[in-house]
């Protein structure tokens, strides 16, 4: 009772004490109420996890950030067009693969401008199993395989020159879609055409790619694309729900001016905003498929294309008018509608489908363009429209019904609004210049409301300066209440994140490592997997393969010796079961560096085209002895024998050493055993995490053993210097195996296991 009383009594002078220090930390931090709500709201700490996980588009730096909500704590850089060290990607011949598939006419591109990533969908919600990413500039379009969150697949768009409308998916992800941004001529080979052939010549195009969800890859053989005019053709989305089969891309210059400055012609931005209205165009992939099957299309550079005439005749596309210079187009979670905004305009239009529909049905059409393509008048199309501010761009939904929110990018603020009764319900502003926004799930059939963030262009004053080129800015808004709240402030920096999408962490299954000797890019059992123990090198049609393993905390082979001019290829596998064991390597001066997670094997190729010494070693501080984890790649001159195998060490060894490191490992072991006692009279079972900590402490004893035998046989045989250095190894597993033991003992420990009979 008396313990109680006084526990409580302290507990309430601690909280008081607590609330003090908060106050005098407020006071001398200048912060109000408001940003220390901000900070609880958002803050998550030490140890937990975050609700949701974004991914954006890296812009030109051809990756993909993945980040937490709310914490706003960078996770991962994706490399996906762009090399990326740290991941190997791009260094490994495996990843090199993937990198050569977007190849264009045999050139390397080792950028891409990233704009739009898509997760798979089943039934229009995220299923949190694949990551699509495009690449405006050159066109191409990514596939990231969510288990292990590595680029699988580049496919290059056969016939555009550049693109824009990518990637949106379809609700089952049976399509990814890509549109054309600037037109050209179709097909990648299509040659010189000039300018007084833009009508007749330069097309637009959007490509349904057809996703292969088995496999986990695009099928270009059975992908199509809806032949468009020389609109500049810019966002897609995919119809859901009540639009499902339909997609939606909406152009700018409709005009179809061709530029001139130079030749005193008004530049672009005045030819291309002429006009009050561009067109909406929309095409109904699920009765092109049929039309596909049915040969009606033309090859172009081996792509399936539907001619526009073709799509005319089946009923196929579509053109709606929309003002003035559009930028996002956006389906409601039920399909029922589409928003679109005009950069030069102050509204955002809401269109209704089940109109579009009646007047399609109707063939109640305003006329027809020049290219003949139907066109549904306007106004008929119309739900309604909302002022919104100077320069929309994009819209996402809430979980809230009817509710909106809606990128200003000129304003630099959102708005947000209700699109069934067309008015606006708040606006805050953003620093600054505000392109995409995003909300959680926002772009699905089930939105989870809660956060948006505000993707700005600008940072200008936000953060401490770091020279001219400044990072992005996201800025996380609470909208969970009737006023949104801004709660803070992320730099971006790495290029311009043009969108993002953020799905639920609990929808990600992530594996913590491979299948032993796994070839992660291709999903498949390596052919170059080795197991501990039956490491080799094989001269096979001139090339020396070398096949070795890498643990804790050595690289096997040490020592490789080739003459000058020898190809090497080296293929490693990490053979840990631990989680968090990644190692690297990286030899001098070869552009040979990889990162090896636990399972993975990867393989460098290279010619030895310089004699010499050339150091390798692990990148990854991997453990305590990781410095140790090196090896030497020797090159001889051309025409210069082997010298004999001897080496010269250091340091000898005597009987005394070998019984001194002898006896200080039995001590080790006691300890090691008081361990494992206290593990395995635990309920450990109940701990996945402990289970693969003893699985990996099992394998380090079972090396020690190993190692304890060999120096035992060398000191039966007298021979101190190999039977002291094995003792030495076997102390060194056992340092592995009781770092790995106190982990679990810890762990087990913490989450409170239990005591049980044995
Ligand atoms: Cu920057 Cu979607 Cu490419 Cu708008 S896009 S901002
Ligand atoms: Cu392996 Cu450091």
């Amino acid at each position: 009772m008396l313990s109680t009383a006084a526990g409580f009594g302290l507990a309430l002078a601690g909280a008081a004490h607590a609330q003090g220090q908060l106050e005098a930390i407020m006071k001398a931090r200048g912060l109000t109420e408001k940003d220390v709500l901000a900070a609880a709201k958002t803050y998550v700490p030490t140890g937990k996890r975050d609700d949701f996980i974004v991914f954006s588009s890296g812009g030109q730096s051809g990756q993909i950030m993945v980040y937490g909500i709310p914490s706003m704590r960078i996770l991962k850089f994706i490399g996906v067009f762009t090399p990326e060290p740290w991941q190997g990607y791009g260094f490994d011949d495996e990843s090199k693969k993937v990198l050569a598939g977007g190849r264009i006419n045999g050139k390397d591109i080792l950028f891409g401008d990233t704009h739009h990533p898509a997760i798979s969908e089943t039934k229009g919600a995220y299923d949190g199993e694949y990551l699509f990413i495009n690449d405006k500039n050159n066109p191409r379009v990514a596939v990231i395989d969510l288990k292990d969150f590595e680029t699988k697949q580049i496919v290059v768009n056969p016939i555009m020159m550049s693109e824009h409308g990518g990637t949106f998916v379809t609700p089952n992800t049976e399509y990814v879609m890509e549109a054309t941004q600037y037109p050209a001529p179709l097909g990648k080979n299509a040659g010189y055409v000039p300018l007084s052939k833009f009508n007749e010549k330069f097309r637009g195009a959007v490509t349904y790619w057809k996703f292969d969800r088995k496999k986990g890859r695009i099928v270009p053989e059975e992908s199509f694309s809806f032949e468009l005019p020389p609109y500049s053709q810019d966002l897609s989305d995919a119809g859901k729900r009540a639009s499902y089969g339909w997609g939606a891309t909406n152009s700018f210059c409709s005009e179809r001016y061709v530029g001139g400055i130079e030749k005193g012609r008004p530049p672009f931005e005045a030819g291309c905003s002429q006009k009050d209205t561009d067109f909406l165009h929309l095409t109904y992939w699920k009765k092109a498929v049929d039309v596909v099957k049915a040969g009606k299309v033309k090859k172009i550079n081996g792509h399936d294309v539907i001619m526009m005439d073709t799509s005319i005749k089946e009923g196929l596309l579509y053109l709606i008018p929309e003002p003035k210079s559009p930028h996002g187009v956006d389906f409601s979670p039920d399909g029922k509608y589409i928003i679109v905004s005009g950069k030069l305009d102050t509204h955002a239009s809401v269109y209704d489908w089940a109109k579009i529909q009646k007047l399609i049905k109707a063939k109640d059409f305003a006329g027809k363009d020049p290219y003949g393509l139907p066109i549904l008048d306007l106004k008929k199309s119309l739900h309604t429209q909302v002022e919104v501010g100077l320069g929309p761009l994009h819209t996402q939904y809430d979980s809230k019904p009817c509710v909106v929110y809606t990128s200003i990018y000129v304003d630099s603020m959102v708005t947000k609004w209700d699109y069934c009764k067309g008015k606006v319900l708040d606006q805050l502003h953003i620093h600054y210049n505000i392109g995409h926004l995003m909300t959680m799930e926002g772009d699905t059939v089930e939105p989870q409301g809660k956060w948006l963030v505000s993707l700005n262009k600008l940072a200008i004053d936000r953060f401490n300066p770091v020279g001219p080129l400044h990072p992005q800015n996201h800025q996380l808004i609470d909208i969970t209440g009737d006023k949104m709240i801004l709660t803070k402030d992320m730099p971006v920096p790495l290029g311009e994140p043009h969108y993002a999408v953020a799905i639920r962490a609990s929808k990600l299954h992530p594996i913590v490592r491979y299948k032993l000797g796994w070839n992660s890019r291709e999903d498949k059992k390596s052919e170059f997997r080795t197991r501990p123990g039956r490491e080799k090198m094989v001269m096979k049609d001139g090339v020396l393969h070398v096949y070795g393993t890498v643990i804790r905390s050595h690289i096997t082979p040490e020592i490789i010796e080739v003459e000058q001019g020898q190809k090497i290829s080296i293929h490693l596998t990490n053979v840990e079961r631990a989680e968090d064991e990644t190692h690297g390597f990286a030899i001098s001066g070869t552009n040979v560096n990889l990162s090896i997670e636990p399972g993975k094997t990867v393989s460098a190729t290279f010619v030895a085209d310089k004699a010499g010494v050339f150091p390798y070693y692990c990148t990854e501080f991997c453990s305590a002895l990781h410095l140790e984890m090196e090896g030497i790649l020797l090159v001889r001159p051309k025409g210069m024998k082997a010298q004999n195998a001897s080496v010269s060490e250091g340091q000898k060894y005597t009987e005394a050493d070998y019984k001194k490191q002898y006896s200080q490992n039995l001590g080790v072991q006691k300890v090691i055993d008081s361990v494992v006692n206290f593990i395995v009279s635990r309920n450990f079972k109940d701990y996945p995490t402990v289970v693969g900590l003893v699985e990996d402490a099992t394998d380090q004893l079972k090396f020690a053993a190993d190692a304890k035998k060999k120096a035992e046989d060398f000191a039966a045989k007298k021979d101190w210097q190999n039977a002291t250095l094995w003792a030495q190894q076997w102390f060194q597993y056992q340092v592995k195996a009781a770092d790995i033991g106190l982990r679990a003992k810890t762990y087990l420990e913490q989450n409170g296991a239990k005591v049980i009979k044995k």
